[in-house]
C-alpha cells in the first residue's frame, strides 16, 4: 500500500500518524489477499485499487474536485448517489471498518456505541482517513440511534447534512422519503453549482445501474459450484464499489466477469466441490473490515454470498429507466430505495425472505448472521431469523463481534464447530 505524505499534508492530514498506516494494511492485505491460492488474474485491478487508497485513487478524486467536482461523503446505501454523479459531483462512502480509530471516537463518544460509528468518527476527528478530508459535506441519514446522533456532533468537523429515513414502508411514508430525496437533490446542486435536469438525472441513473448490474452479474457467477473466486475476494470488490469510478469500476468487474465465465468453463476454481458453502447475513462490512471472512474462509469454507449493504443489498434493485420527466424519475429512484430492507425499519419481514431467496440462490448449506456489536436492530431481527431458518432446516449461527482481535480464537471455534454440522 502505497504512501504520498505530500498529498497527504495538503489534506490537512495527521501525517505523522497516518504514515503507520499503509505498512499496517500492507501486511494484513499479504497474508489475507496474496496468500490464496488460484486467484482470478483480474483481481490484479482491485489488487491495485488497495496499493493506491491513499495515494492514486485520493489524488484522482483530489484533482478533480479542484477541477470543480465537489465530493459528497455518504454512511449508508440509502443516500441516492445517482443523484450526486446527475450533478456532477463525486460520491464516495466513507463507514469505517478499522480498528486504529476507535479511541480516537471514545475520547468522545460512549463506548458502548456500534464500532462502525465510532471508527468513521474516529477518523475525522484523528484527522487519519484522506477520503474524510477530500470531501466538501457529508450526508448522513435517521436510520439508527447511533448514528444519527453521532451526525450532530460530526457536524463540528465537517459540515453534515441528514436525509430523514422513515423507519415503516407505507404509502405515507413514500411521500416524505420522495421529499427527502429532493431535498438531497437541492442541498447537491448547491454545493456543485450545477442544476440535474432529466438528461442529467437519466445519466446518474444509468452510471450507477450499470455499476449495480456488474455487481449482479459477478455474484451470479460466484454462485457456481466450484466457486472460481473467493469469499473475501468478493468482499473486497463490493467494498471497493463506494470509492473507486463508477464507470471503470464497471468495466473492470465485467472484465473479471469474463475471466470467470473462462473458468467456470474450464472447471478452474479456488475450492473443490466438497467445500463447505457459507452465506454471509447482516451488518455491513466496511474497509478493510475482512475479520468473519478471514475465519471462515482459514477454516476450510468458502463464503459465497453477503446479503448486507456491503453486498447484496447495495445491487440487487436497478431504477427503472423508462421515465418521462424529472418528477417520475425520482419517483422511482425513490421506490427502488424503498426496497431496501435494513433492519431498521419495522416491519422488515422483506428482509427475512431476500435472505433465504439468496440462500437459495447462492448455493450455500448454512448462514452465518453477522451482527456489529450494539447494533440493537440486526442484533434483534436475527431472532426472527433463526427460526426461520431452523423451521426449513437451514443450519444457522449469529455472530455478534466488532473490529478487535480479542475473540478471533473464540470466533474461529465457533465457525469450526458449525461448518461440521453442515
Ligand atoms: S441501510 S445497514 S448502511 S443503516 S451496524 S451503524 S445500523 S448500529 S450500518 Fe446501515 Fe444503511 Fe441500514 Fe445498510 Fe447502526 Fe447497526 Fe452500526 Fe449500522
Amino acid at each position: 500500500v502505497h504512501s504520498d505524505p505530500e498529498l497527504w499534508e495538503e489534506l490537512g492530514m495527521d501525517v505523522a500518524r497516518f504514515s503507520g498506516m499503509p505498512p499496517m494494511l500492507t501486511n494484513a492485505y499479504k497474508n489475507i489477499f496474496l496468500s490464496q491460492h488460484n486467484r482470478p488474474e483480474k483481481m490484479s485491478y482491485f489488487d491495485d485499487m488497495v496499493a493506491n487508497i491513499h495515494t492514486g485513487r485520493i489524488r484522482e478524486i483530489y484533482d478533480a474536485k479542484k477541477g470543480g467536482k465537489p465530493v459528497i461523503g455518504t454512511f449508508c446505501v440509502y443516500v441516492p448517489e445517482e443523484l450526486v454523479v446527475a450533478a456532477g459531483g463525486i460520491c464516495i462512502g466513507l463507514c469505517g471498518g478499522a480498528q486504529g480509530s476507535i479511541a480516537d471516537a471514545e475520547k468522545i463518544l460512549p463506548r458502548n456505541i456500534c464500532p462502525m460509528v465510532k471508527s468513521a468518527f474516529g477518523f475525522k476527528v484523528g484527522k487519519i482517513c484522506p477520503y474524510f478530508q477530500v470531501v466538501d459535506l457529508v450526508y448522513g441519514e435517521t436510520t439508527c440511534d447511533a448514528k444519527k446522533k453521532t451526525w450532530e456532533l460530526l457536524d463540528r468537523y465537517v459540515p453534515t447534512h441528514v436525509m430523514e429515513i422513515p423507519q415503516m414502508k407505507r404509502e405515507r411514508d413514500k411521500w416524505l422519503w420522495l421529499d427527502e430525496v429532493k431535498d438531497f437533490k437541492a442541498a447537491v446542486e448547491r454545493i456543485t453549482d450545477t442544476v440535474a435536469d432529466f438528461d442529467a438525472v437519466a445519466d446518474g441513473i444509468k452510471t450507477i445501474n450499470a455499476k449495480r448490474f456488474a455487481l449482479q452479474r459477478l455474484n451470479a457467477l460466484r454462485h457456481h459450484n466450484p466457486s472460481p473466486i473467493s469469499g473475501r475476494d468478493m468482499l473486497l470488490i463490493e467494498q471497493i464499489a463506494f470509492y473507486d469510478e463508477p464507470v471503470r469500476f464497471a468495466q473492470k468487474v465485467h472484465e473479471l466477469c469474463d475471466e470467470l465465465e473462462q473458468r467456470i468453463g474450464n472447471g478452474v476454481s479456488v475450492a473443490p466441490t466438497s467445500t463447505p458453502r457459507v452465506m454471509v447475513s447482516g451488518t455491513p462490512m466496511a474497509l478493510p473490515n475482512w475479520k468473519l471472512h478471514f475465519i471462515i474462509e482459514s477454516a476450510g469454507a468458502i463464503v459465497v454470498n453477503e446479503e448486507s449493504c456491503i453486498g447484496t443489498r447495495y445491487y440487487k434493485d436497478l431504477i427503472d429507466e423508462s421515465s418521462a420527466d424529472l418528477e417520475q424519475q425520482l419517483e422511482r429512484l425513490t421506490e427502488r430505495y424503498m426496497k431496501i430492507d435494513c433492519s431498521c425499519f419495522t416491519p422488515n419481514d422483506d428482509r427475512i425472505a431476500q435472505v433465504l431467496k439468496e440462500y437459495e440462490a447462492s448455493g450455500a448449506e448454512g448462514i452465518i448472521d453477522y451482527c456489529l456489536q450494539f447494533c440493537h436492530t440486526y442484533n434483534i431481527e436475527a431472532v426472527k431469523l433463526r427460526e426461520a431458518c431452523e423451521a426449513r432446516g437451514i443450519p444457522f449461527m449469529s455472530i455478534e463481534t466488532d473490529y478487535a482481535p480479542d475473540d478471533v480464537g473464540q470466533l474461529q471455534t465457533r465457525v469450526e464447530a458449525f461448518l461440521e454440522q453442515i
